[in-house]
């Protein structure tokens, strides 16, 4: 987990909040809008990679549902992947609703697209939505596990009208999926 150099651009409740981040080429003090700026005038183009409620648990408890793979190995994935198509990555995993909010709101500064698990809420969560609505980036909105073939709370998600696509049931690679297809879109 690193904290360094987001006090520029997240919030400092968002730091005490505990976001895992890594965010390469974040050095300069003024971030351009992304889409705005098309080829970013030579700096990193980015994603950002979005985990909700109890993801950090990934590998370490329910392994026959969610798999062995953790949070770290998806995001050593993802990171991978979007590097071999020209873009960084930044990651954020949180418990707690408003920091994923805040999270997707700063994006609107320095990414194109967010790739995002919300875990849980994406079943119960407005708000959620309209943050990712609200910052006019392509949304892929990733699961893990086969929502539909499960429980029939899990079928209904808020977030999935606003995505550009959605993948679940693929594991790890799903994020993988995600990042390719939004490079293709982007570019
Ligand atoms: O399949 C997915 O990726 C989910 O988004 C995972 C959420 C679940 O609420 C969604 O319906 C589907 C749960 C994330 C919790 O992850 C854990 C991982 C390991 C152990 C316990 C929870």
């Amino acid at each position: 987990m690193t904290f360094s150099g987001i006090a520029q651009y997240a919030g400092e409740g968002a730091r005490r909040a505990g976001w895992l981040v890594n965010q390469p080429g974040l050095e300069n003090d003024v971030v351009p809008r992304c889409r705005a700026a098309g080829s970013m005038g030579g700096m990193t183009r980015r994603m950002l990679l979005v985990n909700g409620p109890n993801l950090n648990l990934l590998g370490v408890r329910e392994p026959s549902v969610y798999g062995t793979d953790t949070l770290d190995d998806v995001v050593a994935l993802a990171t991978r992947t979007a590097s071999e198509h020209g873009f960084g990555l930044r990651s954020v995993q949180s418990n707690h609703e408003g920091v994923l909010i805040d999270a997707i709101h700063e994006a609107r500064l320095d990414c194109e697209a967010i790739v995002i698990n919300p875990g849980a809420l994406t079943h119960t969560s407005i708000a959620l939505r309209d943050a990712l609505s609200g910052v006019n980036l392509l949304v892929a909105e990733v699961h893990l596990s086969n929502v539909h073939a499960r429980e029939e709370f899990r079928h209904h998600s808020f977030v999935s009208p606003i995505a550009e696509f959605v993948i679940a049931g693929a594991g790890i690679q799903g994020y993988e999926f995600a990042v390719r297809r939004l490079a293709t879109l982007l570019g």
